[in-house]
């Protein structure tokens, strides 16, 4: 007999549609629409991307093949000729778009700029020439290591504009992180900046490069690139180190886009996973230019006077695909925010949606608990009117979550698009269409048109309507991973090979555990890691997670499994209360009856137990195994170092 799949216990039954003017305005209006194209895509997939690929990018030399797939092994385009940076910039150069914004940023301190695609060309053309002057070649790796400010973008596009593939590093990153994926990626050259502001404090992110380099530890690197944004006094070293302000006055403005073929490397990204070191995430050119460029266009319903913004770092595929990449192809202002909510200023999102008159927003479950947690106060102080769309990625968002930020930031008017996809696949691949898709709160609806997604069994059989199952991807997409850099094995190991190819089909593993409904619309129930068994239950933490986020008194919950000697495991929670709401054994009880009325006994927490907040990856992911350990009376195991706050931790066993 197979393994059990995951059992699901969610039941959410809301349904939004889109907006009947927000539709009749829309790129894709339907779900008429939006299946004839996903019905078309199916039947001839490389004839789908090949027909946008023409229309929609500009290309030196068109490919030969659309699709050569020697599974697990894409190419896509191969022997075309293309650069995202000329995609993304040149040609927007010879329209009216010249002068149109192409990043607005805002500083933390309240400083902010303003660049047109002119300038933004210009400036990127500058850094293109001093790498080369530098030594930068093509097929060069360069890290980044910056903070949220537009050199971040302006670095990724000369590398990109040279062939030079980056991997950017997380600025909240330690030097050991840093050092590590820099050895791996063989960095030639790193470009990063005296510091960052961050909540109001500086962070010293040359003095960590520093660090990093210290003792010839990465023998690859040759020069450092230095960026002043905080005017924090750093030392220099002779030889290796060169500020930007210093060579960027006499660098050339003019620099041609290198001609790259389809599948050279476009960059590298490393995701770190549960256990092992990070992996590099490899991406490829034309496939990836295509694939972020059609999802950012048609799930943000993306029109030219629309101010867009983008909440995540540019140390993270949000930030890389729908930051830059994705809305700059496009043509689109991309709006680059350097803060963060803090307590000197909790309202800052909203007074930046108000102040740019943002029109499409897009953030993180984690940001959006948060600012429910904080009340509405904040957000019904400003103007939000100018909202017309609203995304939310990351984890899986709780129902509650969700309506919430409908009705309160979207003010009851603007669709939600849940999109789900990773580093792994480049874009979008489950995300509404605002103007075609009805919403259920909680689920990431339907795949992306030319995407083949399943819930199947350990044995790659499809589960049944409403089963819980593994998530995975049926057919090659343009922008998914081409290799872990360096390390095909576990490449194939990782993605391949946990469901076997069965009558030489071959599944993509995301690692998620998901179910599809009646209607076909994806629920997915969080990490394949995190799954608990309770006697003989195998049960998704988001829906008992949902439960309890659906309790009045609860910001948010993070639920694992402890031993149980009878029934395998039994359901830890750990809960954070909203504000004006104090833990007590009468709230815990409240919120166990809560559970069963919302799911059954099943799921009926044995424990719960309450903190101020929750272990977070830096890009806001709860870290369930680290809280595994806690419900369990076990030290904390494996590398604690992409945590956001190290003292959460500690709070948490002092609390137990
Ligand atoms: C883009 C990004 C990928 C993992 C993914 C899944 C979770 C992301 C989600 C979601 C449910 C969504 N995830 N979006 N789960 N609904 N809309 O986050 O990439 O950092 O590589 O993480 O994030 O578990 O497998 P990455």
């Amino acid at each position: 007999m197979s393994q059990p799949t995951i059992e699901s216990i969610l039941n959410e039954k809301r349904l939004f549609e889109p907006p009947a003017d927000f539709a009749a305005d829309a790129r894709i209006k339907s779900m008429a629409e939006y299946q004839a194209l996903y019905d078309k895509a199916a039947a001839d997939p490389a004839g789908f991307w090949a027909e946008l690929a023409e229309q929609e990018l500009h290309w030196f030399k068109k490919w030969d093949t659309v699709l050569d797939w020697q599974p697990p092994f894409a190419k896509w385009f191969s022997g075309g000729k293309l650069n995202i940076s000329y995609n993304c910039l040149d040609r927007h150069l010879t329209t009216w778009r010249r002068n149109k914004a192409a990043l607005i940023w805002e500083g933390e301190p309240g400083d902010s700029r303003t660049l047109t695609y002119a300038e933004l060309h210009r400036e990127v053309c500058q850094m293109a020439n001093v790498l080369k002057d530098l030594g930068v070649k093509k097929g060069d790796r360069v890290g980044l290591y910056m903070p949220m400010i537009p050199e971040a973008a302006i670095a990724m596009l000369a590398c990109a504009r040279i062939g030079a593939p980056h991997t950017v590093v997380f600025g909240g990153f330690s030097a050991d992180a840093l050092r590590d994926r820099l050895n791996d990626a063989e960095a030639k050259l790193v470009i990063t900046a005296d510091g960052g502001f961050r909540k109001d404090k500086v962070i010293p992110l040359k003095a960590a490069v520093d660090q990093a380099l210290e003792n010839n530890a990465v023998p690859s690197v040759e020069n450092v690139l230095v960026v002043e944004r905080t005017k924090s006094g750093v030392p220099m070293v002779a030889g290796r180190d060169h500020w930007w302000h210093d060579l960027q006055p006499t660098a050339s403005g003019n620099c041609p886009a290198e001609e790259m073929d389809a599948e050279d490397m476009l960059f590298i990204l490393y995701t770190s996973g549960t256990t092992g070191k990070p992996k590099g995430v490899v991406h490829t050119t034309g496939g990836y230019n295509l694939y972020t460029h059609m999802t950012f266009q048609w799930t943000f319903d993306h029109k030219d006077t629309d101010v867009y913004w983008c909440t995540a770092d540019v140390g993270w595929i949000t930030g890389h695909s729908y930051i830059v990449y994705g809305p700059l192809s496009n043509g689109a202002t991309s709006l680059m925010y350097e803060g963060v909510p803090r307590p000197s200023n909790p309202g800052c999102f909203w007074d930046v949606v108000e102040k740019y008159g943002v029109n499409i927003f897009y953030t993180a479950p984690t940001a959006i608990r948060a600012f429910m947690k904080m009340g509405e106060a904040e957000p019904k102080a400003r103007d939000l009117s100018s909202l017309r769309i609203l995304g939310t990625v990351g984890e899986p968002i709780n129902p509650e979550a969700w309506v919430w930020y409908q009705q309160v930031i979207g003010g009851g008017n603007c669709p939600i698009v849940d999109t789900w996809w990773q580093t792994e696949t480049g874009g979008f691949m489950l995300t509404p269409l605002p103007g075609a898709t009805p919403t259920k709160p909680g689920s990431a609806t339907k795949p992306f048109p030319g995407i083949i997604a399943d819930v199947v069994d350990l044995d790659g059989n499809p589960v049944g309507d409403n089963e819980g199952g593994y998530l995975v991807i049926k057919h090659p997409w343009p922008s998914m991973m081409r290799t872990v850099y360096g390390n095909e094995e576990r490449f194939r190991r990782t993605y391949w090979e946990h469901i076997p190819p069965k009558d030489g089909q071959y599944l993509y593993f995301a690692g998620d555990g998901a179910r599809r409904d009646e209607d076909g619309y994806f629920w997915v129930m969080g990490r394949v890691d995190d799954v608990l068994s309770v006697s003989g239950h195998r049960l998704g933490t988001m829906e008992i997670e949902s439960a309890l986020v659906s309790h009045p008194a609860v910001a948010e919950a993070a639920v694992v499994g402890r031993k149980n000697e009878i029934t395998g495991e039994e359901v830890f929670a750990f809960v954070t209360l909203e504000s004006h709401h104090q833990p007590s054994d009468e709230l815990k009880d409240e919120l166990k009856q809560h559970v069963i009325k919302e799911i059954g006994i099943i799921a009926r927490p044995a424990d719960i137990r309450f903190a101020d907040s929750l272990p977070k990856t830096r890009s806001g992911k709860i870290i369930r195994r680290f809280l595994r350990n806690l419900a369990s009376g076990e030290d904390i195991v494996g590398d604690a170092t992409t945590m956001e706050d190290q003292s959460v931790l500690d709070k948490l066993r002092q609390g137990a």
